[in-house]
């Protein structure tokens, strides 16, 4: 591949330069320990403090960070800002509707909310380490909720709100959550999402559900469970705003988050407390060059792991101004974001790169007639960024005035892992560019041989960091096979991963079976599982091919059972199956009839060929000569065409 314009960083002041990068690099790698301690007595208040900064172990994945120190999440958040910083904003939440009222919360009034929600969540019985779900849209109360829940010492699991009554069951099953907090309503681009009749169907199922509060977004009529179902508002209203934070080992559990993974049912990824709080607060603090009087806006859901990290805890524990948005980028129209920016004078922004390319469709003219000269630092997550799509952001909405940071994480590492840091290199469009403060990464060959230099192949990490995922939720078993069994000794990722000659990362993206469709990971299992429930479906394979705006959009064969024909109506059944286990966002943009898939001798589809089929790249299927019928192929792309 070859090498992309390396820009110069414009002149300003930055918090970290070239040469503080890279010493601070070395010797965060060098003594790691005492870079972590001073981190975490700089960035974190501790009750007590810890015997051993780190003590892992990649083979039986054990991870400890912060031995026998205590802490408060919600405290960290919260009571320590309010001697400085009482009356600065926490958030400013700006809604779907541009003409409803900007909602302005200070970290006092911030404060308060959290301590009344956490009386609340007590009074109806929750205690340290109950699970708690969160089924929300994108409203304050949403972090509120998630603060209290830190501030009892109870775990959070949040369910994005795009998921369906099943899933959200599925996910309520597995964590044993015995609240579940909903709303009334979600409202996106101007469209309500019925969140409380997703809840009650969801609850029919879901025995270990005693009560469902309930947040009033809208004013619909909704249905109510007498003796189940609460009001936020009302109990709200009544509950104390004294709520003395519980004391927390370092390594007890903050959260759980569900994630796709290549097999399987959705796996809760568990992460802790201390640990997972320095590693937020510290990569907050350097990536986005934080400053004081920042308004800084990342427009993740809190429904995913970059709205928990970069739009609460690690934004919140440092005190800063976080912009919340309900709404979608292109409604009322396609300026939206850049109306919010001027609104509310944004100086760092951090969005995905499936928004930019949406974006860029609708024409410059939506960007050019805002102002945007508040802006200071772009950043991008979620999946590769298109060097189009970099040079968009770069050029039109940044003017060229503001680096665009490319930030390369996942669920499981908790924050940001590989990425460039404003001021302290050049960028490369496209490339995640270099390894935060104390991470190792390292590329190996499928044998899981070390490459040196320039070098393409798995991207593993070799040491643990503070935000490191602790376990699967009731499966630790899983977490050691998933992620260090495949190159022992190392974490596996699940990207590919390729160096350059300067040492910088570009993500190729991910070498496992799972589809990463607007930055949302699908695993390709899971819409298998649910296209075959159908009647009509003996078997479904389901692989990831190349859009335009999401990155990768979903593309499935399925062949039909005897006594099924293909039709446009059989196709909009099944998508409504797909929409109706997993959600929306895993609903097919393709379904390709097949009368027979690609398989080994052995039985096994070889999606590989799948893959070429849909990405329109026939020329290269490979070596097809191990399938046990090679005449498979030609007629799946001979039915491919006859699709059109
Ligand atoms: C934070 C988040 C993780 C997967 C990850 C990778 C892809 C994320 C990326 C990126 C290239 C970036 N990914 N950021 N690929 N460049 N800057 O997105 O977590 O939802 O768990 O997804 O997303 O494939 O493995 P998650």
């Amino acid at each position: 591949m070859e090498e992309k314009t390396v820009y110069n960083m414009p002149g300003y002041s930055w918090n970290i330069n070239e040469k503080k990068y890279q010493d601070f690099y070395r010797q965060s790698i060098k003594d790691s320990d005492l870079f972590w301690e001073t981190q975490a007595k700089q960035l974190v208040q501790w009750k007590k403090s810890w015997t051993k900064v780190q003590n892992w172990d990649f083979y039986t994945g054990t991870i400890r960070w912060y031995e026998e120190a205590t802490l408060n999440v919600s405290e960290n958040c919260l009571d320590r800002h309010l001697q400085k910083r009482a009356d600065k904003i926490a958030i400013i939440w700006e809604p779907d509707n541009p003409d409803e009222p900007t909602r302005i919360i200070r970290y006092a009034e911030l404060h308060r909310q959290v301590c009344k929600c956490a009386s609340v969540l007590s009074d109806l019985g929750v205690r340290k380490g109950d699970r708690v779900c969160i089924y929300l849209p994108m409203i304050p109360e949403a972090a509120v909720c998630m603060l209290a829940c830190a501030r009892i010492g109870a775990i959070h699991s949040v369910v994005f709100g795009g998921f369906s009554p099943e899933s959200l069951a599925g996910r309520i099953n597995d964590s044993k959550s015995k609240i579940l907090i909903t709303a009334d309503q979600g409202l996106r681009g101007g469209r309500y999402i019925p969140l409380k009749a997703n809840a009650d169907k969801a609850c029919h199922q879901t025995p270990s559900i005693e009560k469902v509060l309930v947040v009033q977004r809208g004013k619909q009529d909704i249905n109510w469970v007498a003796g189940r179902d609460v009001w936020y508002h009302e109990q709200m209203e009544k509950a104390s705003d004294m709520y003395d934070a519980v004391e927390m080992d370092a390594e007890d559990p903050l959260f759980i988050l569900y994630t796709s993974g290549s097999t399987g049912k959705p796996k809760g990824i568990v992460h802790s407390s201390g640990g997972y709080l320095v590693y937020t607060a510290c990569t907050f603090k350097y990536v986005f060059d934080y400053r004081e009087d920042d308004v800084y806006w990342c427009t993740a859901d809190v429904g995913w792991i970059t709205g928990h990290s970069y739009i609460v805890y690690g934004p919140l524990s440092t005190g800063a101004t976080v912009l919340m948005f309900e709404g979608v980028p292109t409604y009322p129209d396609a300026s939206r974001f850049w109306h919010v920016v001027d609104k509310h004078r944004v100086s760092v922004f951090y969005t995905a790169p499936t928004a930019i390319r949406a974006l860029i469709a609708r024409g410059n003219e939506f960007v050019t007639c805002t102002d945007r000269s508040s802006l200071r630092v772009l950043g991008t997550v979620g999946e590769p960024i298109n060097p189009e799509a970099w040079e968009w952001y770069y050029r039109i909405v940044g003017k060229q005035r503001c680096p665009v940071i490319d930030t390369w994480w996942q669920t499981e590492t908790g924050g940001i892992m590989i990425t460039s840091l404003p001021g302290a290199m050049n960028m490369k469009p496209g490339s995640a560019s270099l390894p935060f403060f104390g991470n190792v990464p390292a590329i190996v060959d499928d044998k899981g041989n070390v490459l040196q230099g320039e070098a393409n192949g798995n991207l593993v990490l070799t040491r643990s960091w503070p935000g490191q995922m602790r376990s699967i939720y009731g499966d630790h078993e899983r977490y050691v096979k998933m992620y260090f069994s495949t190159y022992p000794g190392n974490y596996f990722t699940g990207d590919g991963a390729r160096r350059d000659k300067d040492g910088f990362y570009w993500i190729t993206g991910r070498v496992d079976d799972v589809i990463n469709v607007s930055g949302h990971r699908i695993g390709t299992a899971e819409v298998e599982s649910a296209l075959v429930l159908h009647e009509s479906v003996a078997e479904a394979a389901v692989v990831g091919c190349p859009h335009e705006i999401k990155g990768q959009g979903i593309y499935a064969y399925v062949t039909l059972c005897d006594g099924y024909e293909p039709s446009d109506e059989l196709q909009q059944t099944l998508r409504g199956v797909v929409r109706k286990e997993i959600g929306g966002l895993a609903v097919p943009d393709v379904i390709q009839w097949a009368n027979a898939l690609p398989k080994t001798r052995s039985g096994k589809i070889m999606r590989r060929i799948l893959r070429k089929i849909a990405a329109n790249e026939v020329e290269s299927l490979g070596d097809i000569s191990t399938l046990a019928d090679s005449t498979v192929v030609e007629k799946l792309i001979i039915q491919k065409k006859q699709q059109k």
